[in-house]
């Protein structure tokens, strides 16, 4: 079987493995992201489409373009997959999401604490409909960046409505 991570190359990867950021796409949704290890994410959704929504323990594809530029990469449960392009010296990214229709109709049915849910998730998907993809491509700004080390499980460990006040507006960028 060919390796799921052929790109992968740990070694490329130790300025970027660690790096939470959080950033606003430019149609106003706001994420955040922890570069868990060179094949995990951690994120949560704080508003847009799926505001509400957080995962841990995504598997991810992680790439180096340069010295400031990385490319994350994954596939969910929901059949909906996302490349995110990060450049962390002018701090800002590009964002690639690729909706399946049943979320792009029905968002709120992926609004919860994944983890809990994976089974309904991957049931949702295979009934679908899956087609026409919702397709969002967006820049967003960089607004916070701070290194928290890898497979910290701190980071990312309530949803967006129990953080403290003022969390995302925090501004370091
Ligand atoms: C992102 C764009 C989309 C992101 C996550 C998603 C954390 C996930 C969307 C979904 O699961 O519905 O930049 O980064």
């Amino acid at each position: 079987m060919a390796d799921l991570f052929e790109s992968t190359k740990p070694e490329q990867l130790g300025q970027f493995i660690g790096k939470h950021f959080i950033y606003t796409y430019e149609n106003g949704w706001q994420y955040e992201l922890y570069l868990k290890n060179d094949r995990t994410i951690d994120y949560r959704i704080h508003s847009g489409m799926v505001g509400g929504r957080w995962v841990r323990d995504q598997e991810a594809h992680i790439v180096r373009l340069s010295d400031d530029v990385c490319k994350v990469s994954w596939s969910e449960p929901t059949g909906t997959t996302v490349s995110v392009a990060i450049n962390f010296a002018e701090k800002h990214l590009h964002g690639v999401i690729f909706f399946p229709q049943w979320v792009a109709l029905a968002p709120e049915k992926t609004v919860c604490f994944q983890n809990e849910h994976l089974d309904l998730m991957r049931h949702y998907r295979d009934t679908g409909p899956t087609y026409p993809t919702l397709v969002i491509d967006e820049f967003a700004p960089v607004t916070f960046i701070e290194d928290c080390g890898p497979n910290n499980q701190d980071v990312i460990s309530c949803s967006s409505s129990e953080l403290p006040e003022g969390y995302t507006e925090r501004r370091n960028c």
